[in-house]
Order: C-alpha cells, then structure tokens, then sequence
C-alpha cells in the first residue's frame, strides 16, 4: 500500500461522508461521533430493535462496540449485525473488555458466531480472549503484554476467519496471510477514554469507502496514529485534556503531506 493509496482513501470518505451506524457504548459516544465528523465521516447512533435493522441496511458501515453492554442491546447488535450481512454493509466490531468477565467474553464470541464481521478490532489481550486464548486483562484496559502479539494477530485471523487489527505501541492489521505493521500511534491516547473505540468507528468509515478491507483497515489505522503523533507533538505535555481536543483538531486537518511524511509502516507475510 502506497502512502498516496492512504490519503486517497482518506480524501474518499471526506468526498463521500459516508453513514456509520454506531451501537456503541455509553463512555465514548459523544467522542465517537465528534470524531468521525472531524474525520469527514457521518454518524448516527441508534440502539432500539425497532429501527436498527432499518438504520444499519441504509449504512455505509455498522461498528458493534460491547464496552456497556446489556441484553437488550446484545439483541439489538444481532439485529443490525444480520440486517447489515444481508445488504453488504461491513461489520467492524470492538469487543472492547473481553477476557475481563464471562458474559463480555461470551458475547463476544457469539456476536462472532451469530454475524458476519468483516474486521474485529482490539487491543491484545481482548483478541486472544475472543479467539479462546487466555491472556489477562483488568476491566477494558489491556494487561502486561506477554507473548508474540504478531502470532496472535495472525492466528486470530485465520481461527476468526475475519480481518483482525490488535492495537497498541505498534498495531497490527491481517487478515491471516498478509499483515500490515503500524508503528504510528503515541502513548498518551492511552490517558483519554474512549480513543480505541474511536479508531474502531474510524476503520468504519474506511471501510464504507474501500472494498479491499484490509487495506481499509491498515489506511484508517495509520491515519489514525499520525494524526494522534501531530496532536501530541503539539499538546500531549499538557496533559490529556488538550490532547483530546487537539487530536479532534488533528482529524480534521490531517492531509495527504502529513501522511507522506510521518506513516510508518511494512507489509509483511504472516506465514
Ligand atoms: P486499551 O484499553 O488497552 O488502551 P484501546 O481499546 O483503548 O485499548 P489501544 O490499544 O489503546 O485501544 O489503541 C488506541 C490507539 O492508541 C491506537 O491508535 C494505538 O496505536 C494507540 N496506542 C496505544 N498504546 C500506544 C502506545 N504505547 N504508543 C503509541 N500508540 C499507542
Ligand atoms: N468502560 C466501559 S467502556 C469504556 C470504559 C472506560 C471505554 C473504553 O474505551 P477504549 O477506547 O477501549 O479506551
Ligand atoms: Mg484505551
Ligand atoms: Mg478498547
């Protein structure tokens, strides 16, 4: 993937303002749709059975995030999930807290079984738990890393039959056979809630625009992390507070010579 392929897909969801269906959590909703407006993007939350199906059939892409969840809205994320693989519509999901309690985990993995998920989109130890291995994680923050998170990614992947991006210092986007390795990104996204479900919207967006998802998923990650590195350039000494409202700044201002000049990234082969 050229670094021009990035920005084109990025000038692509400004031109085509794509509809991302949101059900999400009640954190980070303000934040998500502030984000992917700044991005260019155009989001709606919608949570009631009796219109998700509806809203998610109109939809450039539907984000399922599990970060509050209830059983109510289980049913409704397996409503809008079945509404959306009938139409086409990509399904990105965050099974944000997974590993941390049985009924996240199991949900997880039957939002899994129940849907087609295009890309499912997490920090390390929320992915290997989705994918039935065993790693700790304390609420919906990830733990100590230990293990490869590249054969993580990559096994993940393969076992998930899905597109599978695990975050953190470096993130990782595979879909099995290749992967995209992203060093963008800066630690301070760490301090502002929220920043991780965000990034899962903005692969939505991506997504709405791009057919090949992987490179959808990678371009949205990088895109992501640079426009996170100029923001924290400017304001991460100030603490998370500016950071926030600069990295918002930053979405919306992030430009092609931005990304020429600061992505980082490789595609290697995962076998
Ligand atoms: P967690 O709850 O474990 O923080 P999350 O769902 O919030 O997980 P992250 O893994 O934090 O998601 O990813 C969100 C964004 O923050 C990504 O763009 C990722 O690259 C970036 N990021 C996370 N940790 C770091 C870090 N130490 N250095 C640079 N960027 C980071
Ligand atoms: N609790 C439940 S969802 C949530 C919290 C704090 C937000 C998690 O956001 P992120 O993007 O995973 O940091
Ligand atoms: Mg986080
Ligand atoms: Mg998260």
């Amino acid at each position: 993937m050229e670094k021009r392929e990035i920005a084109g897909l990025l000038e692509k969801v400004r031109k085509e303002n794509p509809l991302i269906h949101n059900i999400t959590n009640v954190v980070v909703t303000n934040f998500t749709a502030n984000g992917l407006l700044a991005l260019g993007a155009s989001p709606v939350m919608a949570y009631a059975q009796e219109e998700v199906a509806e809203m998610a059939g109109i939809a450039g892409s539907l984000v399922l995030n599990i970060g509050t969840l209830l059983p109510e809205i289980v049913q409704s994320m397996v409503i809008a999930g079945k509404a959306a693989n009938e139409q086409g519509v990509p399904v990105i999901f965050d099974p944000v807290g997974a590993g941390a309690t049985a009924y996240r985990t199991e949900t997880a993995r039957r939002l899994m079984e129940e849907l087609e998920i295009a890309i499912i989109r997490g920090n390390a130890a929320e992915i290997a738990n989705v994918a039935g291995e065993n790693w700790s994680i304390r609420g919906v923050d990830s733990g100590e890393m230990a293990g490869d998170v590249f054969k993580l990614a990559v096994s993940a992947a393969k076992k998930l039959e899905t597109i599978v991006v695990v975050t953190g210092k470096d993130d990782i986007v595979t879909d099995g056979r290749s992967a995209f390795v992203i060093h963008n990104g800066h630690s301070i996204l760490t301090r502002v809630t929220g920043t991780g479900c965000l990034l899962t919207s903005v692969i939505g967006a991506f997504a709405a625009v791009e057919k090949d998802l992987l490179k959808a998923a990678a371009a949205a990650v990088t895109t992501y992390g640079v426009a996170a590195e100029i923001a924290a350039e400017k304001y991460a000494g100030r603490g998370p507070g500016s950071f926030q409202t600069e990295f918002l700044n930053q979405l919306y201002l992030i430009n092609e010579e931005d990304i020429s000049s600061k992505s980082k990234y490789e595609k290697q082969e995962a076998d």
